[in-house]
């Protein structure tokens, strides 16, 4: 019964039908969808690779020596980790943008972006999957891959700067025409977030300008330590990036599935300068047991790890004020009764909603990964995996196939393919997910290391002791396989059934609180420019000594290897 899935629409146009359907190729409709299903089709496919390493991971299945276990989780963790996220969050981005900036725009550049993006992705992945490149999603030293996966890598963030351009050029003009008015919320929001990219990304930029000499053979050896801080300086703000995507649509969209209103302007541009800020200086939490960085630097940014979970505190406090007040404003009062109130029928919001409640354990696990002493218990075992499966395999990838049923929508102008599979599909995920990692904590603490093939360790009997958890992880796994591929079978099928929606379908973007523009949000707030070079500084400052330590410690340089 399509008419339990409350996706927003509008009445359309008198007479003006058919219409609908043809992709309005000058509003961007055809560059966003065609992210859309990149990202569609990259998922099902991560999703694949994932599924037989839960398998292999339970001993449920051997992988046939030509395809080995570390070759399919190079490609698991790149797929998912870097590219399903980059191009829905670029996609989205480019949407919010193009949507709350109306103008006659060049896609020019956006359309450059998306196929350098794709150049890059195909690039690393032919690497993979001819096996030249098993060097894990983190591409550590001294495991060395082909160049080709490197250059890839390179220019897959190059396609990203070159969506940002787009993103600030628009913004720009936006700001030229008129100066005395905030930036539009989902368009600050897109343009906060990829300034935040920017800047990280410099860090695979810096890392790549020593691993692709060393792998073309130009220089004899790598300083594994650098390339590790390197790696870790981008690779907690990308957490970030998956993060504050989601929020984008938590605090924007979500409210649009139960006509209510975002809670506030000024503290939701407030938490995307604090992660704008605080994404950066915090990586070296991820190296506690490194060797060759100092206490004091680990410490410095414990701290400011610790710092960044007050902006994700006042997102929750935002995202329940809003749920309630939408609440009271239909006359419901009562915690029951707001929760009972609450579109779950509508995939759109369900899927978010049950994202957040994975998010508040993620949240908390997260807290004991950043606790020295225990990070050391946990460290390198399947609790990490467990960890950012809930973080975002959970509330960002749950968040984004649910956006896609509204996006979908909106930019095709058909109606949702079977409406009932989609509102399935998110609460399967939500159980799979659930199930699956809850898991893998266990596993984690029982010993169970990450990234290993053997996960019998040739019959010893310790590694007995976690092959139930590794069983549920199957279970869970496999629920969630086929969670994936019913999107894939609604995502697609919207497409290919197309059957115009009777009115147009829209995504929108919900408004302000009424009363909200009593206190004006400040207009330091929208100095995007400027809150950027602060984020830069604050990443110097954390990020110079460890880096000078670095270059001073090692005289030794590893020749590189390939363990498989
Ligand atoms: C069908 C759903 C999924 C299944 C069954 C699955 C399963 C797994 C398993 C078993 C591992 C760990 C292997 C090991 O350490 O030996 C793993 C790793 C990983 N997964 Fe997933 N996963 C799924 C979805 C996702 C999603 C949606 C994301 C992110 C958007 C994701 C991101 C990752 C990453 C980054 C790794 C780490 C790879 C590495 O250690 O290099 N996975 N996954
Ligand atoms: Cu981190």
């Amino acid at each position: 019964m399509a008419s339990t899935i409350q996706v927003p629409t509008t009445p359309n146009a008198p007479g003006g039908a058919p219409e609908s359907l043809a992709l309005s190729r000058a509003g961007g409709d055809l560059l966003v969808l065609t992210h859309v299903y990149t990202a569609t089709a990259v998922l099902g496919l991560g999703a694949l690779f994932g599924l037989l390493q839960a398998l292999s991971r339970a001993n449920l299945i051997v992988l046939p020596a030509g395809f080995d276990y570390y070759r399919m989780l190079t490609a698991h963790g790149v797929l998912m980790a870097l590219v399903f996220t980059t191009f829905f969050i670029t996609g989205l981005f480019t949407f919010a943008v193009y949507r709350a900036i109306p103008r006659v725009r060049s896609l020019r550049l956006g359309w450059i972006g998306y196929v350098v993006m794709l150049v890059g992705t195909t690039m690393a992945a032919v690497a993979i999957l001819d096996g030249s490149a098993s060097v894990l999603y983190t591409f550590y030293a001294p495991l060395k891959a082909s160049p080709l996966f490197y250059f890839g890598a390179t220019i897959l963030v190059l396609g990203t700067w070159t969506v940002g351009a787009d993103i600030f050029l628009n913004v720009a003009w936006y700001k030229r025409e008129r100066p005395n008015e905030r930036i539009p919320l989902p368009a600050f929001m897109a343009t906060c977030t990829m300034i935040m990219w920017v800047i990280a990304t410099l860090g695979v930029v810096a890392e790549m300008a020593l691993l692709i000499p060393w792998s073309l053979g130009w220089t004899s050896g790598i300083d594994v330590g650098l390339t590790r801080m390197f790696f870790w300086y981008f690779g907690h703000p990308l957490v970030y990036f998956w993060i504050m995507g989601a929020y984008t649509i938590w605090y924007t969209v979500v409210p649009t599935t139960y006509k209510g209103t975002v809670f506030s302007d000024g503290l939701t541009r407030l938490v995307f300068l604090m992660l704008l800020l605080l994404s950066t200086p915090v990586g070296l939490h991820h190296q506690y047991l490194d060797p060759g960085v100092a206490a004091g630097w680990k410490w410095l940014h414990a701290m400011t790890t610790y710092c960044v979970v007050i902006p994700s505190f006042m997102t929750a406090f935002a995202i329940f004020a809003s749920f309630e007040l939408g609440a009271r404003n239909a006359g419901v009062r009562g915690f029951f009764n707001v929760v009972r109130w609450l579109p779950w029928k509508n995939p759109v919001f369900a899927g978010p909603a049950l994202g957040m409640i994975l998010f508040i354990f993620g949240g908390f696990g997260g807290i004991v990964n950043n606790s020295y002493s225990m990070d050391v218990l946990v460290h390198n075992t399947m609790w990490i995996v467990g960890h950012f499966h809930i973080t975002v395999g959970g509330p960002v990838a749950l968040t984004f196939v649910a956006a896609s049923y509204g996006l979908i929508p909106a930019l095709t102008g058909r109606k949702l393919f079977a409406p009932r599979l989609a509102l399935v599909q998110v609460y399967t995920w939500f159980v799979g997910m659930s199930i699956m990692s809850i898991a893998m904590h266990w596993a984690g603490l029982l010993g169970s290391p990450r990234r290993t093939a053997d996960v019998t360790y040739f019959g010893a009997q310790g590694a007995a002791t976690w092959h139930t958890a590794s069983l549920w992880a199957a279970v869970g796994g496999t629920i969630l396989a086929a969670s994936v591929l019913m999107f894939i079978v609604v995502a697609t099928g919207t497409y290919f059934a197309n059957q115009p929606a009777e009115s147009k379908p829209q995504f929108d973007f919900a408004p302000a609180r009424a009363g909200d523009d009593a206190v004006a949000t400040p207009a330091v707030l929208d100095r995007l420019g400027r809150w950027g070079l602060i984020a830069i500084a604050l990443a110097l400052l954390a990020y110079a000594g460890p880096v000078i330590q670095q270059i001073e410690a090692h005289a030794y340089l590893a020749p590189g290897m390939r363990t498989w």
